[in-house]
């Protein structure tokens, strides 16, 4: 297998780790078997979680007053890939990349995958993208995409969706994510009800060009770029749009998407019962889509959802098999920094979630006592299970202490050398 960090660098790092962390991780296996928990069985589970990088995420995002691109970041898809490598040696749980067209550029996709099979890298969920016109484009996307009124630019935008499903064919993965900023910007521009059939008509045909085993992912948002409003704004019209194209379209939920005080959680458990969850684009967020780092801001609402996604996992939900997958933007932090961060964060909610005792759940709820229900998760949530999260990843032979590993590797200076910077070139693909 080929690697992009040294093992030698993050076995001594782990040597020099490994007693303080037995001593812990001992400590918390005899607190959990008084409340009758198997530490052992929890570290299995947290061993196979994993969750997908993005690969815009590996550049530094921006907003669009300003980009601020540090040094050695990734200039094309290959070197992107080489940074998801970093990110998944660390931490250990990010075996996979979802891929964004045609800001992810690739001439050679079998090359591509090539490579990516040496690192032990999976590509996963496509991403589309007909929120921004490439140069040359002869049908504008400024009135929207799938829905547009022209037909030729609605032509254009299932064209390049019906592309994406190809090279992801060719890369292995087996879902298409389709997210379109469509919408308006004032009241009357547009006729919601014509606007909705032209995009559920554009969408259809998409879905007539999924392979057997795909699915396709919805996701909804908000606001942004359209400020009034949204073809897909909310849960609601996605879960509409996903039962009218048919079972292998499912409804994706960004975290960043909703309003503020929304609960997500809900709306997870609803798509859940109607077998409509298809997906994650996990991150935080304060205001709107802020896309900041994966429980920075809420980390009791991501352990909320994965208390959901836990449930649904225990009382064996059949088709339960959402795909989880970062979506952040970084404007200050080093990107994989944030990424070996950020997902540790969402595999430690998923790792807290099991710590529920689920029985004891169901009775507090049969018996209405709501202060024993909440402290069931809020006992759940204030564990601090940092060692089986560490345990799991030191016997992957991934980091006990990631960070530290990435910072004493001066990886990124490294590649400040052997990715020198194109003045002239434009940003990693985050608008
Ligand atoms: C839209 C979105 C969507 C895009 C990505 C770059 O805000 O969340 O997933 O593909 O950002
Ligand atoms: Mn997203
Ligand atoms: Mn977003």
């Amino acid at each position: 297998m080929l690697r992009r960090i040294d093992e030698a660098l993050i076995n001594r790092a782990n040597q020099s780790l490994l007693n303080e962390l037995e001593a812990d991780y001992a400590a918390l296996g005899d607190k959990l078997a008084r409340q009758n928990i198997d530490i052992e069985a929890i570290t299995r589970s947290a061993a196979d979680f994993q969750i997908a990088v993005p690969s815009w995420g590996t550049g530094t995002g921006g907003t669009r007053f300003a980009r601020f691109p540090g040094t050695g970041e990734p200039r094309n898809i290959f070197e992107k890939l080489e940074d998801c490598a970093v990110i998944n040696e660390l931490s250990g749980c990010t075996d996979s990349v979802s891929p964004h067209f045609p800001w992810d550029k690739v001439d050679d996709f079998s090359e591509l995958k090539q490579t990516a099979d040496e690192y032990g890298i999976k590509w996963v969920s496509v991403n589309s993208n007909t929120f921004q016109d490439q140069p040359g484009q002869e049908h504008s996307y400024k009135y929207g995409s799938l829905s547009n009124t022209s037909k030729e630019a609605r032509e254009l935008a299932i064209q390049h969706n019906l592309d994406c499903i190809g090279y992801g064919q060719q890369l292995g993965a087996k879902s298409l994510t389709v997210w379109v900023g469509d919408g308006s910007n004032h009241p009357g521009q547009q006729h919601f009800q014509r606007a909705f059939e032209r995009y559920l008509a554009s969408m259809e045909q998409i879905y007539k060009g999924l392979p057997d085993d795909w699915e396709m992912h919805i996701e909804h948002k908000m606001f942004e770029p359209a400020f009034y409003s949204t073809i897909i704004q909310d849960w609601g019209s996605n879960i509409l749009a996903a039962m009218q194209l048919g079972p292998k379209c499912k409804s994706l939920v960004d975290l960043g998407h909703h309003a503020p005080n929304t609960n997500i959680e809900m709306i997870v458990s609803r798509l859940i019962q109607f077998k409509k969850l298809g997906g994650f684009h996990f991150n935080d967020s304060k205001y709107g889509d802020d896309d900041l780092d994966s429980g920075s801001l809420h980390p009791y609402q991501q352990f909320l959802i994965f208390n959901e996604l836990v449930d649904a996992e225990y009382r064996k939900e059949q088709d339960f098999n959402p795909a989880y997958m970062l979506d952040q933007s970084h404007n200050v932090t080093d990107p994989a920094e944030s990424l070996i961060n950020s997902a540790i964060e969402v595999q430690r909610s998923f790792v807290k979630a099991l710590l529920v005792n689920r029985e004891a759940l169901y009775g507090y709820q049969e018996d209405n006592d709501a202060l024993m229900a909440s402290l069931e998760l809020k006992n759940a949530f204030n564990l601090d299970v940092s060692p089986i999260l560490a345990m799991a990843r030191y016997r992957k032979g991934a980091a006990i202490n990631p960070l530290a590993v990435y910072r004493s590797s001066g990886y990124r200076s490294k590649m400040a050398e052997l990715r020198p910077r194109d003045p002239n070139a434009t940003g990693s693909g985050i608008v």
